[in-house]
């Protein structure tokens, strides 16, 4: 047997052990278990992005390019999310219309999955969640835009994402154009330290700052192709490292303009701090007033940056095969 195929079997009993099945396993899209069967590359896809990070009516759109940027390399999409107490992973056209269109749609980190499979209700995942569940169904290649990560003013708020312990305990790697400048990007670079999550820049030395290509701070290593991302991730499972992930940070090739993007989040970050917003509001919130303030900057420059990781993440789960 194959070692990942090992490894997502230790960790489902690992799971299973302690979390009795509520209503049903998970469900798999005709393509995504057709892959599956075969071991072909698929790349998970998470679904708060989708829901709760771009506007509507677009946010249906990026979704369905996203998806078809990865078939276009060669990979399968498996886009992540519950609906109506099921597990989805990759979801038919019926299912990414009901997570951009429906208003029910709650918005599930790891601690929220099993309580919204019991009460029947319908998630979106986070990065934490879409992980979580991605190394159950044993895909170990995923795309995002940008990892939550530690906010401004942590060290009182105590407001740390989930995204960071989930990713220190799984077989991930995580392809994204680093953190939101919405965040303390610093202190987000110290945690990542601490869980021992590897950091690799795609093609840079640069930490990227999401709708910047630079978040100011230096990255220790680069790599500059996705077959040497590739040998990394199979270095991971000779030395035990494989458990802590892999975030391979890409930056956005045509960057906001530096003084509009500090303004409009100075303002944000006002905005949010007089409406008392709070805990995992904070997020969406940022982003809905980048996308309103911005007149549609943000979400162009957030559509390339998820277009981009979609290709370089399947690009990665190929060169894995
Ligand atoms: N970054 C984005 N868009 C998003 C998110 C992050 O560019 O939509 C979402 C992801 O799902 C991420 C979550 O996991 O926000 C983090 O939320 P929180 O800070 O509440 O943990
Ligand atoms: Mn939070």
């Amino acid at each position: 047997m194959e070692l990942s195929a090992i490894n997502a079997r230790a960790y489902l009993l690992i799971t299973s052990a302690r979390v009795v099945p509520v209503k049903s396993a998970i469900t798999y899209s005709a393509e995504v278990s057709a892959a599956i069967a075969v071991g072909g590359p698929i790349v998970a896809l998470e679904s708060t992005i989708i829901s709760h990070g771009l506007p509507h009516p677009s946010n249906l759109a990026v979704a369905i390019e996203c998806e078809e940027i990865i078939r276009g390399v060669g990979a399968v999409p498996a886009t992540i999310a519950l609906l109506d107490g099921v597990i989805h992973v990759g979801l038919e056209s019926s299912h990414l219309e009901a997570i951009a269109n429906r208003k029910d749609i709650l918005k599930a980190s790891i601690r929220d999955l099993a309580i919204v499979l019991a009460q029947g209700t319908s998630a979106a995942t986070t990065v934490a969640a879409t992980a979580h569940i991605a190394a159950i169904a044993g895909i170990r290649v995923f795309a995002t835009g940008g990892l939550g990560g530690v906010h401004r003013g942590a060290n009182e708020s105590f407001d740390e994402s989930a995204d960071l312990t989930a990713l220190s305990g799984l077989d991930m790697t995580v392809v994204c154009a680093g953190v939101k400048s919405i965040l303390d990007v610093h202190a987000t670079l110290e945690r990542l330290e601490t869980l021992a999550i590897s950091l690799v820049g795609y093609q840079t030395h640069r930490f990227p700052g999401f709708y910047l290509t630079d978040s100011g701070f230096d990255l220790e290593h680069r790599v500059d192709s996705a077959d040497e991302i590739a040998a990394i991730i199979k270095a991971r499972t000779l030395i035990g490292t494989q458990f802590k992930s892999l975030i391979v940070a890409n930056p956005v090739k045509k960057e906001m303009a530096k003084a509009r993007h500090d303004q409009i989040l100075a303002t944000g970050l006002a905005k949010a701090a007089h409406d008392g917003i709070d805990g995992k509001a904070v997020t969406p919130y940022l982003l809905e007033h980048f996308h309103s303030t911005s007149h549609g900057e943000s979400l162009a420059i957030n559509t390339e940056i998820i277009k981009a990781n979609c290709a370089l993440a399947a690009e990665i789960a190929l060169a894995l095969q």
